[in-house]
């Protein structure tokens, strides 16, 4: 496969990008703009590597209102909703949403994905409707699955057994949620019990972390000290953590020393939090997201995800990962030229790192031929324009292939 006129994000000049047996074997600087016979012709527009969604909870997908709205929008009132929703589950029902929201992201740009699946059902009908998708959407995907445990796992009957379980059925990904353990004991505990699971069966960590409007809730440097002595650092990830948000800064300044060494990642997610946060806040209301800028300006790891297409929790997940972006870059001030420059960073780049992906991952010679090209020509028109994927490429194959849309009729006011 052969592709002209890219451009690729903070290069100046254009590239023929050359792919063959599904890997990238030559990516070649361009003196001007070419019309060689090609299989893409970027028109100028910028390529780059595939939209990751490091977060979302796929088998709750799709299921918004049944069998009741989450009416006080809150984590935990979408918690109940779910245990009910989770009574009704079959294969069939599981794997035909997954299947649609995996179509849905493909569309988008998405090659990679990391799910949240609760294993906090005695019989572990979902996990065990996903674990075979894991080889179905190779072509399409790469999905990484987490064995989450969305109603505590020392609070939750067997719930220790229930992980192990998830382990051997094909979870890659150990998780967690001390805030919703019943004491703070059950979720330091956890939190310990988590990365020693992890750590024995060679497996990674995302932890569901703080997720509540506490600033009391303090499990995160549990999970960071973990991370530090156990060696696992960038091996772990602490989603959400939007406790973070309404810590006092002297805790604060005094956690990210902590944060630094471990090496861990972390996810937000934007949208959803500042739809289910702040529920029990009079004026001024907390927005409900982590310290997105402080911990990149720490060099910290941050990406961006979804968290839910269209679930209990959240009713307007659209697959569209470049929404997260937008909305971050408003709600946590990042509003600079600086920031806009290396936005795409924080649904590509940096969700690769929490994928534990990046030797795969990116425009390189020796690389998987896996790219997309967007409506647009670097991170600030692409965020600014909410540009369209145009292409999605993955081993050398095209997957989808988009018009981008156009005008029929505008009035004309320019001079
Ligand atoms: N479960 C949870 O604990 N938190 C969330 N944000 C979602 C599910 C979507
Ligand atoms: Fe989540």
């Amino acid at each position: 496969m052969k592709i002209i006129n890219a451009r690729l994000r903070h290069k100046d000049q254009l590239y023929t990008i050359i792919c063959e047996n599904g890997y990238f074997t030559e990516v070649r600087i361009q003196t001007d703009v070419i019309s060689d016979e090609c299989d893409i012709d970027a028109q100028q527009q910028l390529l780059c590597a595939p939209f990751i969604e490091p977060h979302i909870h796929l088998d709750a997908v799709l299921t918004a209102g049944e069998p009741r709205w989450n009416k006080s929008g809150t984590l935990f009132e979408g918690i109940e909703c779910w245990a009910e929703r989770k009574q009704m589950l079959s294969e069939s029902d599981v794997q035909s949403r997954v299947l649609k929201a995996a179509e849905l992201l493909i569309s988008n740009g998405v090659q990679h994905i990391r799910t949240h699946i609760d294993v906090t059902d005695p019989n572990l009908t979902a996990l065990k409707a996903i674990a075979p998708l894991k080889e179905k959407l190779l072509p399409y995907l790469d999905l990484q699955i987490v064995a989450f445990p969305q109603e505590g796992i020392f609070s939750f009957p067997k719930g220790k057994q229930l992980m192990e379980q998830a382990l051997e059925i094909g979870a890659d990904v150990v998780g967690g949620i001390p805030h919703f353990e019943f004491t703070r004991e059950y979720g330091v505990d956890s939190m310990r019990w988590v990365v020693e699971l992890a750590q024995k069966h060679n497996k990674l960590v995302d932890v569901h972390c703080d997720e509540i409007d506490d600033g009391n809730s303090r499990f995160l440097e549990v999970l960071a000290t973990a991370a530090l002595e156990s060696g696992m650092t960038s091996k772990v990830t602490a989603s959400h953590t939007v406790a973070m948000h309404s810590y006092n800064n002297a805790y604060c300044s005094k956690l990210f020393r902590l944060l630094k060494m471990s090496g861990i990642n972390f996810v937000s997610c934007p949208t959803e939090n500042t739809h289910l946060q702040g529920r029990f806040d009079n004026f001024p209301k907390s927005r409900g997201i982590t310290r997105v800028k402080e911990l990149r300006n720490a060099g910290i790891n941050v990406a961006l995800a979804q968290d839910s297409i269209q679930d209990p929790w959240y009713s307007l997940g659209n697959g569209k990962l470049l929404r997260q972006v937008d909305f971050a870059l408003h709600a946590c001030h990042m509003m600079g030229y600086d920031d806009f420059k290396v936005a795409l960073d924080f649904i590509t780049d940096n969700g690769a790192k929490v994928m534990n992906i990046s030797d795969s991952y990116g425009i390189e010679v020796g690389k998987p031929a896996n790219f997309i090209v967007l409506n647009g020509k670097d991170d600030v028109e692409v965020i600014r324009e909410q540009s369209d994927v145009i292409w999605s490429v993955r081993k050398g194959e095209v997957l989808i292939e988009r018009k981008p849309s156009v005008i029929t009729q505008c009035p004309k006011l320019c001079l």
